[in-house]
């Protein structure tokens, strides 16, 4: 539970412990200084602050990155009522130090089911005219549980693949109570966040909840997405042999390619040092893969829910269990091998690490916070359908990153684009 000095019904807020608020604000002090796309955003929009009027309800990892998209909300007019979409990744001084600053946030590390859906209600009291998703939990909660909320939400922004999946199904089905733009199919989201974010941030809680040595494992990859071929990349890059596991022939054809073998999982079981599962899809690894997995097996998930691994079924074939450092739990099975789980098998880069670095969440809130900015503009004109980002939008944004980084591009001339549709041209 929250330490009693964490509520506080006056100023709307519920975190793990408000004193944390010093050393959160030095978390974001740090991000910030990696973020100059959103931090552009927040020096363009501070003065006309064109967010006025808007009560933006959140939920998404409370991360320092996310601090830093909510203050820029803020900066530019919004009213914000957060709360974090997975009850293991909040940094809970990153909470405290939002909470500290007058943002209305309900979520602290570790929270319990119950809890976990209070603080969407939390966030909903608000009345929300804008909803922000990573995951899709509180675009359901609307439409499950309090649809009356609908006809005043101009529109809402979802974050994930796998979010992404379940709002165009619901579309499709003429489910959609609003519009919703669909940040995570930007170009400068999922061809930087979900390959090299992933790709790094999952290597990176692997590393911090068991230490082990990279070079040399047999690494195996379910999914071979764009987060699986950004885990796959990474750890072959730190001499990893790495084995790939498909349904999809395109994608288990372009893994070969890279030089990664490609087999079944029934397979990949008997030959693995270290698994992680990036599909977006449910039991991945079940009760016959961990009856076939080598003494001291590392078990992991990079998918957006923890239905990847069939914790359950492990459950039933051990003897012994103990958490043995820390978000890595060590199950001995009857026949004495040890199959270790890191971070109950939850999103292990957020769980177990700090997610996605900086820089490129940069991008990716950069593309959260114009797509709020449009939804504030024209929300009451899209139909409720899954809208994509503008072509426009993503080059302007990596236009601006290039530019923080110092580096200038080449432009096409006149000649040149003439040349591109001129199809009368010969060779
Ligand atoms: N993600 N956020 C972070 N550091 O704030 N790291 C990862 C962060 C997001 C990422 O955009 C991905 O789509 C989502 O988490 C999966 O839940």
């Amino acid at each position: 539970m929250a330490k009693k000095n964490g509520y506080d019904e006056g100023k709307k807020y519920k975190v793990r412990d408000i004193e944390l608020a010093v050393d959160g604000r030095k978390r974001i002090d740090w991000a910030e200084s990696r973020m100059p796309v959103l931090m552009s955003l927040r020096e363009k929009y501070r003065k006309t602050k064109p967010m006025k009027g808007m009560r933006i309800a959140g939920c998404i990892h409370v991360t320092k990155e996310t601090a830093v998209l909510v203050e820029t909300l803020r900066a530019a007019g919004a009213q914000v009522s957060w709360s974090g979409c997975n009850p293991l990744s909040t940094q809970d001084d990153v909470g405290a130090a939002l909470a500290a600053t007058g943002t209305s946030i309900y979520t602290w590390h570790g929270m319990n089911t119950k809890e976990f859906y209070w603080r969407i209600e939390q966030t909903l009291n608000f009345k929300p005219n804008l909803t922000l998703d990573d995951g899709a939990d509180l675009i359901m909660t609307v439409h499950t549980k309090h649809p009356g909320l609908a006809p005043g939400i101009l529109g809402g922004t979802e974050e994930t693949t796998t979010g992404v999946h379940r709002l165009r199904a619901m579309a499709d089905d003429g489910k959609l109570l609003y519009p919703i733009i669909a940040v995570n199919d930007a170009e400068t989201k999922w061809d930087f966040d979900n390959v090299y974010g992933t790709g790094q941030s999952s290597l990176d809680g692997i590393l911090r909840a068991s230490s082990v040595l990279l070079a040399g494992k047999t690494f195996v990859v379910a999914g071979y997405g764009h987060c699986g071929r950004g885990v796959a990349m990474r750890a072959a890059g730190m001499g990893a042999n790495v084995i790939v596991t498909e349904v999809k022939a395109t994608a288990a054809l372009k893994a070969t390619l890279e030089g990664f073998r490609v087999m079944k999982m029934d397979q990949a079981a008997k030959l693995g040092d270290i698994f992680i599962t990036a599909t977006g899809m449910k039991d991945i690894i079940v009760k016959k893969h961990f009856e076939r997995m080598k003494d001291g097996a590392l078990v992991c998930n990079t998918g957006h829910y923890d239905c990847e691994i069939n914790i359950e079924e492990l459950e039933t074939l051990k003897k012994r269990k103990r958490t043995i450092r820390e978000n890595n739990e060590e199950y001995t099975l009857k026949d004495g091998r040890r199959v270790y789980v890191l971070a109950q098998g939850r999103l292990v880069n957020l769980a177990a690490a700090e997610g996605h670095p900086s820089e490129v969440m940069d991008m990716s809130f950069a593309n959260q916070f114009l797509s709020l900015l449009r939804l504030a503009r024209e929300g009451k004109n899209l139909d409720a359908a899954v809208h994509d980002i503008p072509v426009k939008q993503d080059q302007e944004i990596a236009k601006i990153k290039l530019s923080t980084q110092g580096m200038v591009i080449d432009k096409l001339s006149k000649e040149q684009i003439e040349y591109a549709t001129d199809y009368l041209a010969g060779t």
